[in-house]
């Protein structure tokens, strides 16, 4: 087996690179699909559940995905630097990916409103933050501007080679298990993601690999919820600040991701959200970030309410890791710290005095 080097060299006959592209990566792709093993007992469904746990990528997020493409695309343009609007994740990633590449990456990110892990991570790749008094929203519209007057490359979603990396996610969700599951579901904000999961299931189905697609669930966080209200939302809030996104870039493929996957939206609450993060540790020990924790929510929902019927197979996309956001993830635990003098018999009696 050759050494693993990235999904562009996995998947490069299925991606637009030629073979003197010069492939910018950090290994990314590869993930594990993990089989839950507790919380479908807890639910007592006879139901398969599996998360694609996208936060061990090299940055902690699925962004990973989409940058080696998009990185790697605007490199072979002569592109010497790269812009992005972003929550959080996306800023993260690119600016790792064009510190590999020797590039700048500028990124906008909202006042105050982004995961402490994902602002510390743009900053010592050394990407040049500039921290704008508004939302993802205002930023998105900012950078769309200003690529028109300054040699800047967008690599948010909406430059193409983004999806088209992401689409590997689909594909080895496949070979992983031999076929497609029955129900994927995955959280929404720009809707990218979800956009991308379906033209890697949808190519793979082109070509045979697979003799049926997944139906596709996209969830939301209820102050967050365009796809829900059926409109542009223009003050986004919840606690999940990676989906803080009221319009989303890839509107008009979500939508028809929906109807051609026969799948559906929903929203989660904040408290729905935290819940099903902190249950995903508790009994699977796997940490993913808030938004992330938006797919399980809704899939343990539609799962209870049958919606989603027993027998199925589902995967949930955990598309961040847990680490990005450790502010929300102390504030979640309400157990206080057993704090004591350094001896033995303190020590030994704070154990006792909890055995399960
Ligand atoms: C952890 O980083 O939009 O529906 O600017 O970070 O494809 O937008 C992040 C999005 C889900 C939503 N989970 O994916 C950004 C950004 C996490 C995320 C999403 C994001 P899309």
């Amino acid at each position: 087996m050759p050494r693993y080097t990235g999904l562009i060299n996995k998947y490069r006959d299925r991606l637009p690179v030629h073979d003197d592209t010069r492939i910018i990566s950090l290994g990314e792709g590869n993930t594990p699909l993990i089989r839950l093993q507790n919380i479908p007992r807890l639910l007592g469904k006879d139901v398969d559940i599996y998360v694609k746990y996208e936060g061990l990528n090299p940055t902690g997020s699925f962004k990973d995905r989409g940058m080696t493409m998009a990185v790697t695309k605007a490199v072979e343009a002569g592109s010497h630097a790269i812009i992005c609007a972003s929550t959080g994740n996306t800023s993260a990633a690119a600016a790792a990916y064009a510190a590999r590449a020797e590039i700048t990456a500028f990124v906008l990110i909202p006042d105050g409103k982004i995961a402490l892990g994902k602002l510390a991570q743009a900053m010592i790749y050394g990407a040049v933050v500039i921290q704008i008094k508004g939302n993802f929203d205002d930023g998105m519209r900012l950078v769309k501007e200003v690529a028109q007057k300054a040699p800047v490359t967008i690599v948010n979603s909406i430059n193409p080679y983004r999806l088209q990396g992401q689409k590997t996610a689909a594909f080895e969700v496949v070979e992983e298990l031999g076929f497609a599951p029955d129900f994927h579901c995955i959280p929404v904000g720009n809707a990218g993601n979800i956009t991308a999961y379906w033209m890697g299931y949808s190519e793979y189905h082109a070509s045979g690999i697979i003799h049926q697609r997944p139906r596709m669930v996209g969830y939301q966080a209820s102050g967050a919820a365009p796809f829900l209200r059926g409109k542009m939302v223009d003050n986004p809030e919840t606690v999940a600040t990676a989906i803080r996104i009221g319009h989303p870039q890839s509107w008009d493929q979500a939508w028809k991701v929906r109807e051609e996957s026969n799948g559906w939206f929903d929203e989660c609450s904040d408290e729905e959200i935290l819940a099903a993060q902190k249950l995903l540790c508790e009994k699977e020990g796997i940490f993913c970030e808030p938004a992330s924790a938006a797919s399980l929510a809704g899939a343990m929902r539609d799962i209870q309410t049958a919606k989603i019927p027993e027998g199925s197979r589902i995967v949930c996309t955990l598309t961040g890791n847990g680490l990005k956001d450790p502010d929300v993830a102390l504030k979640q635990c309400r157990t206080p710290l057993v704090s004591i003098e350094a001896t033995l018999d303190q020590v030994q009696r704070a154990i006792v005095e909890r055995l399960r």
